[in-house]
């Protein structure tokens, strides 16, 4: 690209934003489109993407930035009278709430077209989730979308190519320039996918703790308000719950162990944690939808879906919508089942035991993450597989007391020696102490 009286060059454009100038939305829609025709290199795009990550940007910058993503591919279009909602989470350990929210959102008459992720670092991915059901096909065309939309209310998908297109080309150079934790890439990232979906409302799990991208409840509200100012100027209805990340999410961590946990929480029996999570983030989407609802009935509505079977059931029928077996999805949905029958089991089930008398203070979710990543349930190189049935079952809760001997984790592995290098590391994730310093914290700490 040349200069000409108005046209500022790549280079020119990056040296702006270098030297601490503010881009007009112009400017970033050249730079986008640079980006997405692929006109602009890859260094200019390193290049601009270390200044914005230096220089941080203007909230009028980053809307910019956001709409111009947004719109670099196809936007979706739904009928009017549709509610249509999605929830987005900034990536925890056993955050299986994708799984019962999207089906209990449907059977409250919502449209949810859930367009979700792979893993990311030691967080597990919903799609590869749902990838330990035999058959479950996450590729789906936007027409399928529409119809499973139609016939069903909900479906789970990961993106296709021609959202977004933008994104992907950033994302894969901020991973390669140190770039990726910049609250306005960051933003610019998940808000343009969720605005490309046509959502009416748009519900944010942005966490905070040791095993989250944000370690501190400062810097979650910093990252929730930019995603929220985002959200709420591209036209889409935007909240974000600020949730702690510090133990796991329930009471299972891996791919297929986590789905079993998701089957368990649609047939009312879920972790109470985990139904926390589920019923309050749907209790906002409600009540952002529609004024018949409060968060605090929205909740309770989401609660009652998941108690009388009607989420259940939404979710079997979204399982047959995207592939799976009418056999496999009635079974995995029946209340008495073994979910094994239908999902691989791991060769090796091993248990740890506590090791002192006391209460469990704390278990630490990024150090089993990491093991269980090792062990085969996430990817170390993009082209290793993962092994859906590595996981673990932790077998006791917090502040629960407990005694010397007695098992505290089944981590579910590939090899008789697999686990040995990995041990103490797991029994350190375990804090056991004296009860009087066991203080029970709700997950979810505020919205905005
Ligand atoms: N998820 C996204 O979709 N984009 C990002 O930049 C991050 C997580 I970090």
């Amino acid at each position: 690209m040349s200069s000409n009286d108005n046209t500022k060059s790549f280079p020119e454009l990056i040296k702006l934003k270098r030297d601490g100038d503010q881009l007009s939305p112009a400017e970033i829609r050249t730079f986008v489109q640079g980006v997405t025709s692929q006109t602009i290199q890859k260094s200019q795009i390193g290049a601009m993407l270390m200044a914005i990550w230096q220089q941080n940007m203007t909230d009028e910058e980053t809307l910019a930035l956001t709409r111009e993503m947004m719109n670099s591919g196809d936007t979706l279009k739904w009928p009017e009278e549709w509610w249509v909602v999605d929830k987005h989470s900034t990536g925890g350990v056993g955050d299986k709430v994708s799984l019962p929210l999207a089906p209990a959102l449907a059977a409250c008459g919502c449209k949810v077209p859930m367009i979700s992720g792979r893993g990311l670092a030691h967080t597990g991915g919903t799609l590869d989730k749902l990838e330990s059901i035999p058959g479950f096909n996450v590729s789906q065309s936007i027409q399928q979308v529409e119809k499973i939309l139609q016939d069903v209310g909900c479906c789970i998908v990961g993106q296709t190519e021609s959202l977004v297109p933008a994104d992907r080309v950033l994302y894969a150079i901020r991973d390669a320039t140190s770039t990726v934790d910049s609250l306005p890439l960051i933003t610019g990232s998940i808000i343009s996918k969720k605005g490309a979906e046509g959502l009416s409302a748009l519900v944010l799990d942005v966490k905070f703790g040791r095993a989250a991208l944000y370690k501190d409840l400062d810097s979650a509200r910093k990252l929730a308000q930019s995603l929220v100012t985002a959200g709420n100027k591209l036209g889409v209805k935007t909240r974000a719950v600020l949730t702690r990340m510090d133990a796991p999410i329930g009471q299972t961590v891996g791919n297929a162990v986590e789905v079993c946990e998701a089957l368990e929480c649609l047939k009312g029996r879920g972790p109470d944690d985990l139904t926390e999570l589920v019923t309050i983030l749907g209790g906002h989407l409600l009540d952002m939808c529609s004024p018949d609802f409060t968060v605090e009935s929205g909740t309770k509505e989401i609660a009652l879906k998941l108690k009388n079977g009607e989420a259940l059931e939404k979710f079997q029928a979204m399982l047959e919508a995207q592939g799976v077996s009418a056999e496999v999805a009635r079974s995995l949905c029946s209340y008495e089942t073994d979910y094994f029958q239908h999902m691989s089991r791991a060769a090796h089930q091993t248990e740890l035991k506590v090791l002192d008398d006391g209460a469990v203070l704390d278990i630490d979710g990024l150090a089993l993450a990491e093991v269980l990543h090792k062990l085969g349930a996430g990817l170390t190189k993009s082209e290793d597989k993962i092994d859906h049935s590595v996981g673990a079952e932790i077998l006791v809760k917090m502040g629960q007391q407990v005694q010397k001997g007695e098992s505290w984790i089944r981590i579910h592995h590939k090899s008789q020696d697999d686990l040995s290098v990995h041990q103490s590391v797991l029994q350190k994730a375990l804090v056991i102490g004296n009860i009087r310093e066991y203080k029970a914290l709700s997950r979810v700490a505020e919205f905005i």
